[in-house]
C-alpha cells in the first residue's frame, strides 16, 4: 500500500525539552502513571469523520482540505484509501482507537441495499487492518443526521419511516461495531430536538425516542453486544433544542424511562460549553451518578457559540478533566476520542498530526498534574474538611435519615448563631496553579 503521509514518520515522546513540532513532550505511552501506563490511562481514539473523511468546508465555505487520495476519482476507491490512511495515521501517532459513523466509511448508495454493501466492503477492509495492526474500535455509530431524510429527526422524526429507517440503520451499525469488537456503541441526538413547539408534540418525540432506545437495548442483547451503550449530551446545534440536552438532562430521561442502567454518557468538552457547563462541571455530575462513560475529547471557543470542535489544548481544563476521571477509576472501556478537527486554515495533511500532538499533549500534562493532586489529597482534603459538620451530631443525624422538620426545628431554637467559614475558593485556585505550573 502507498504511504499517505511520507512526510511523517512515527511521532515519538521526546520529552519537555524537545523543541520538535512533531514530537511527544508529555505523552509517553509506557510511562506509569500511579496504578497504569499513559496509554492504558488516556485511550486515545481518532475520530474517523474529522480526521479522515473530514475536507474542511463550514458554513460558509467548500472543502479546503488537501488529502493523499484527492486524485482518486471512484467514491469507493477514495473510502478504501481513507481506511488505509486511517490505520497509518494511527500508528504514527500511537493512537490505539478509532471510531466512526457507518457513513464516515463509505458513500451512501442509491439503495439502503447498496448503501449497506458499500459499507461492509470497507468493513472488510478494516477488519483486516485492525488484525494486521491491533488497533482497536472504540465505538461506532449511526450517523442519523446528514442526510435530508433525518430533517425532522430520527427516533423522534413524526414520520414512522423515517423511525423504522433509523433503526435499520442503528441495527447494522452495532452489528458492525460487534464484528469489528468495538468496546462501545454511542448514541449522538444530531436532530433529536426541536425547531419550533408549534410543529411539535414533544411527548411523542420523548417516548418514541425511549421506544427506540429500549428497542436498541434489545437487541444489543440478542445478537450479544456486550459493549457499553452510550448517550452523548448536546443541548443545541443543529436543533435548537436538542432533547439529550446535558447529562442532568439525559439522566433524568434515562431514569423515566427505565434506561438508566443500560446506558453511560459520552462526555463532549464542547457540548459542555454549549449548554452553559464547564467540562469538569459534566464530568461530575456523570461520576458522582457513576454514569460516566467515555469522552470527547475537544474544547470550543468561548466566544463563539457553536461546536467549533478543535483541539483540546487547554491544560487547565484537561486537568481537571483527568481529575474527574482519576477520580472515577478510570474510563475504560470508554476513552478520549478527539472528536476535534484542525481549523479550515489549516489545510495540510500534516496539520493533523500537529492537531493530535497538541491534543495528546494537553490531557498527557493534565493526567500528570491530575495524578499529583489526587495522590496529595489536598483537595478532597479540603473538601472533606468543609463538611465536617455531617460527620457528627446534627449532621450525622441528617444524613442517617434519624431527624425531620419537626426535630430540626427544636434543634435550630437552640442553636441559632451560626459561625460563617470562608469558602477560600482563591487559595484553592491558586493551589490549583502550583500544581499545574510547577
Ligand atoms: C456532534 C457530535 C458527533 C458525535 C457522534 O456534535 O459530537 O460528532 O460525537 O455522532
Ligand atoms: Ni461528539
Ligand atoms: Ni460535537
Amino acid at each position: 500500500m502507498k504511504e499517505f503521509f511520507p512526510e511523517v514518520k512515527r511521532v515519538q515522546f521526546e520529552g519537555k525539552e524537545s523543541r520538535n513540532p512533531l514530537a511527544f513532550r508529555y505523552y509517553n505511552p509506557e510511562q506509569v502513571v500511579g496504578d497504569k501506563t499513559m496509554a492504558e490511562h488516556l485511550r486515545f481514539s481518532v475520530a474517523y469523520w474529522h480526521a479522515i473523511t473530514g475536507d474542511g468546508k463550514d458554513m460558509f465555505g467548500s472543502g479546503s482540505a488537501i488529502r493523499p487520495w484527492d486524485d482518486l476519482k471512484d467514491p469507493m476507491e477514495v473510502a478504501k484509501a481513507r481506511a488505509y490512511a486511517c490505520f497509518e495515521f494511527m500508528e504514527k501517532m500511537q493512537i490505539q482507537y478509532f471510531c466512526f459513523h457507518d457513513t464516515d466509511l463509505a458513500p451512501e448508495g442509491a439503495s439502503l441495499r447498496e448503501t449497506f454493501k458499500n459499507i461492509d466492503e470497507i468493513v472488510e477492509i478494516l477488519k483486516e487492518l485492525m488484525a494486521k495492526t491491533g488497533r482497536k474500535l472504540l465505538w461506532g455509530t449511526s450517523n442519523l443526521f446528514g442526510h435530508p431524510r433525518f430533517m425532522h429527526g430520527a427516533a423522534t422524526s413524526p414520520d414512522p419511516k423515517v423511525f423504522a429507517y433509523a433503526a435499520a440503520r442503528v441495527k447494522r451499525a452495532m452489528e458492525i461495531t460487534k464484528e469489528l469488537g468495538g468496546e462501545n456503541y454511542v448514541f449522538w441526538g444530531g436532530r433529536e430536538g426541536y425547531e419550533t413547539l408549534l410543529n411539535t408534540d414533544m411527548k411523542l418525540e420523548l417516548d418514541n425516542l425511549a421506544r427506540f432506545l429500549h428497542m436498541a437495548v434489545d437487541y444489543a442483547k440478542e445478537i450479544g453486544f456486550t459493549g457499553q451503550l452510550l448517550i452523548e449530551p448536546k443541548p443545541k446545534e443543529p436543533t435548537k433544542h436538542q432533547y439529550d440536552f446535558d447529562t442532568a438532562t439525559v439522566i433524568g430521561f434515562l431514569k423515566t424511562y427505565g434506561l438508566d442502567e443500560h446506558f453511560k454518557i459520552n462526555i463532549e468538552a464542547n457540548h459542555a460549553t454549549l449548554a452553559g457547563h464547564t467540562f469538569q462541571h459534566e464530568l461530575r455530575v456523570a461520576r458522582i451518578n457513576g454514569m460516566l462513560g467515555s469522552v470527547d475529547a475537544n474544547q470550543g471557543d468561548e466566544l463563539l457559540g457553536w461546536d467549533t470542535d478543535q483541539f483540546s489544548t487547554n491544560v487547565y481544563a484537561t486537568t481537571l478533566a483527568m481529575y474527574e476521571i482519576l477520580l472515577n477509576g478510570g474510563l475504560a472501556p470508554g476513552g478520549l476520542n478527539f472528536d476535534a478537527k484542525v481549523r479550515r486554515g489549516s489545510y495540510e495533511p500534516i496539520d493533523l498530526f500537529y492537531g493530535h500532538i497538541a491534543g495528546m499533549d494537553a490531557f498527557a500534562k493534565g493526567l500528570l498534574v491530575a495524578q499529583r493532586l489526587v495522590e496529595s489529597g489536598e483537595l478532597e482534603q479540603f473538601i472533606s474538611n468543609r463538611y465536617a459538620g455531617y460527620r457528627t451530631g446534627i449532621g450525622a443525624k441528617i444524613v442517617n435519615g434519624e431527624v425531620g422538620f419537626k426535630e430540626l426545628y427544636e434543634y435550630a431554637l437552640d442553636n441559632d448563631q451560626i459561625t460563617l467559614k470562608s469558602g477560600r475558593q482563591e487559595m484553592l485556585e491558586n493551589i490549583l496553579n502550583r500544581y499545574i505550573l510547577d
